[in-house]
């Protein structure tokens, strides 16, 4: 083994190697795989620096000013706070808990909705472990912390280089006190399509089991009949199902009186009977008006009897309007994101509705101090994703026309913009309202706005009008995901398909008008382990691992064996992990609890007649080299 090691260390390797190297090179005589992975970490360090992320390549550098983060000094032990209820209660004492307070509750959506609807979901997970504790000391009054789910799972793997399952472990470990959430997409899981009930039903075991406190489970159409495999699951697990409504439209224009006050005190008391302990009150796109929340919110309170709890983005900048007006009328929790992740296409800004409480029947009881020092925290981290800011520049009443969620605002752009599209956005914008009609006026949300949006650019990029789209007589060729939709794989909206447009996009094929689970069959789970685990020589699959695979076999591959080469490229900072190292640099990296490697990046070397470059480090107070390809 000794032999094996050295002759595999890389400074044997690179003949750098000196008399001392076998006294000062301990790793020589440590016979696991460990002392591979600094080796791992430093050769993505190298291959960045030298290369730059192809994330990052032409886009906006942090400003100059910009500095690590250091999160907040957490004040004392954590005071128990919504999680320890939960853990000692259970969930429905904690649904009768939130029903009794006077006070407002507050969900922090930094984590989750905030970057997701800001900085196209790139947070990685250490900027949020990193201030997790102070969360837990400084704000135990906090109702939960939203930080997974949604769009925050594929892209910590697929464009993150990390694993989610981690994420929410390390999240969970350092806020003791407080109830995690996360956004769950009911039968389509954290993915855009429909799975098998038994692939929800184990990945929502699963992320109870790892971590998630509160489940907010809402259907793409608001269909509560395919809510139900995710919602049972999430009982059986004993945490708080958050039986969701997603708001669309406008409910006080007769003009739009398919989702008219009935229809969301109907879909309400649905999700009721369906054993949600509390109420979601979704509007994705922030289109709740504050004269339609105080009318809305009062009628749920009374007709249905479940805590509600209020989700909207401030897209219009009216949503803080929306808000108040919801607290007055007796909502319970509300969502918001810390001052710096808030505003625009993400929550209202959580110091500021604070602030506009203080003092009121409702005042939240947390501490504006700690709020803020805690948004600087934020402020700082969100220099290093300069890249990733593609948002509004400013507030927009268009929302009201488009209706686009969010989440989805951002995305959408940048889709249009590598399309050649961005300078006709606003044509875009109309197309998606115009869509919408076409498809029978429905709920948007991941996935069917993914749906609206696929054909709103195809539209503009073909400028073909709704007349034409609907006209039997003119050819059209329809993305794959709307094909996909008119059949009934993303479930029934309130009323059906329009049957002329249904006809025209399926080309005489038959859709389904029932669950498309009860289309697909169950996926065999040990042998789905058993074929990724040969894949990759025979590596252990634990069910965190298996679920990730279940969800997205493709995008957890290929994360898997960039793994293999780069390591736990989780443990550098953010600023490092996308833009490598300048002369002089020196970071810690902790790769394990008390294992930390000091790394100073020395200089760069020649490029190679094979193209490869050496990038000179000093590991630990030793000097080390690797060489990658230079690829400028
Ligand atoms: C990603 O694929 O976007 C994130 C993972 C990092 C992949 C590394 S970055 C350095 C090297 N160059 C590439 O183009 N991919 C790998
Ligand atoms: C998601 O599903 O990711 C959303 O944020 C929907 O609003
Ligand atoms: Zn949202």
């Amino acid at each position: 083994d000794f032999v094996i090691n050295l002759l595999k260390h890389p400074t044997f390797l690179d003949d750098t190697y000196t008399t001392k190297f076998i006294d000062t090179t301990p790793d020589l005589f440590s016979f696991k795989k460990r002392q591979d992975r600094a080796t791992k970490i430093l050769t993505y360090l190298a291959d960045i620096t030298v290369n730059g992320h192809p994330e990052t390549a032409g886009r906006p550098l942090p400003p100059a000013q910009a500095r690590p983060p250091v999160a907040p000094a957490p004040l004392a032990e954590p005071a128990p706070g919504t999680r320890n209820l939960l853990e000692e209660k259970g969930a429905q004492a904690v649904a009768d808990w939130m029903a009794a307070q006077q006070r407002l509750l507050i969900t922090d959506t930094t984590m989750r909705d905030g970057h997701q609807s800001l900085l196209a979901t790139r947070m990685r997970s250490i900027d949020m472990i990193r201030v997790a504790p102070s969360y837990a000391a400084n704000l135990p009054q906090l109702f939960s912390v939203e930080c997974w789910g949604g769009a925050t799972f594929d892209v910590a793997y697929r464009f993150l280089q990390e694993c989610p399952w981690q994420r929410l472990r390390d999240i969970r470990a350092r806020m003791p006190n407080l109830m995690t959430q996360m956004l769950l997409r009911a039968s389509n899981g954290v993915g855009y399509t429909n799975y098998p009930d038994n692939v929800v039903v184990s990945f929502v075991k699963q992320a109870a089991e790892t971590g998630v406190d509160v489940f907010r489970v809402f259907d793409s159409l608001n269909w509560v009949e395919n809510m139900r495999v995710a919602m049972d699951a999430v009982i059986e697990s004993g945490k708080i199902c958050e039986g969701t409504v997603c708001y669309t439209g406008n409910m006080l224009d007769p003009e739009r009186s398919k989702y008219d006050l009935q229809y969301y005190i109907r879909t309400a008391k649905d999700l009721k009977a369906a054993g949600a302990h509390v109420l979601g009150l979704k509007d994705m796109a922030g289109l709740l008006r504050p004269a339609a929340a105080s009318v809305l919110v009062k009628a749920l309170k009374e007709e249905v009897g479940l805590p509600v709890h209020f989700h909207t983005h401030d897209t219009s900048g009216l949503a803080s309007a929306t808000i108040l007006a919801a607290a007055a009328a007796g909502v319970d929790a509300v969502d918001c994101a810390m001052d710096a992740f808030s505003g625009g296409t993400s929550q209202p800004t959580l110091g500021s509705i604070i602030e506009a409480l203080d003092g009121s029947e409702r005042d939240t009881g947390l501490d504006i101090g700690e709020i803020r020092k805690i948004s600087n925290y934020w402020e700082r981290v969100r220099e290093n994703y300069a890249a990733f800011e593609s948002g509004l520049q400013a507030p927009a009443s268009e929302v009201y026309l488009h209706e686009m969620p969010g989440g989805q605002f951002t995305n959408l752009k940048a889709q249009a913009r590598s399309m050649g599209l961005e300078d006709r956005w606003h044509e875009v914008a109309q197309a998606y309202a115009d869509v919408n009609r076409m498809f029978g006026d429905i709920v948007k949300v991941t996935p069917s706005s993914k749906v609206v949006g696929d054909m709103a650019l195809m539209m503009v990029a073909q400028n073909l009008t709704p007349a034409q789209v609907q006209d039997p007589a003119v050819e059209v060729s329809f993305p794959d995901s709307v094909v996909d939709m008119m059949k009934g794989n993303l479930g029934q909206p309130p009323g059906g398909w329009p049957e002329a447009l249904q006809k025209k996009v399926l080309k005489g094929e038959a859709p389904i008008t029932d669950r498309p689970g009860a289309h697909l069959e169950p996926v065999d789970l040990e042998v789905a382990r058993a074929r990724l685990s040969e894949e990759f020589g025979g590596k252990t699959i634990d069910n965190e691992d298996l679920n990730g695979y279940l969800m997205y076999p493709k995008v957890f591959t290929d994360y898997l064996t960039r793994h293999e080469t780069y390591g736990p490229v989780r443990t550098l900072p953010t600023r490092n992990y996308f833009y490598g190292m300048e002369s002089g640099d020196e970071i810690s990296i902790e790769i394990d609890p008390g294992k930390t490697l000091e790394v100073r990046f020395l200089t760069l070397g020649e490029t190679d007649e094979n193209g490869e470059i050496k990038v000179f480090f000093e590991l630990n107070g030793q000097p080390r080299q690797v060489r990658v390809p230079n690829r400028k």
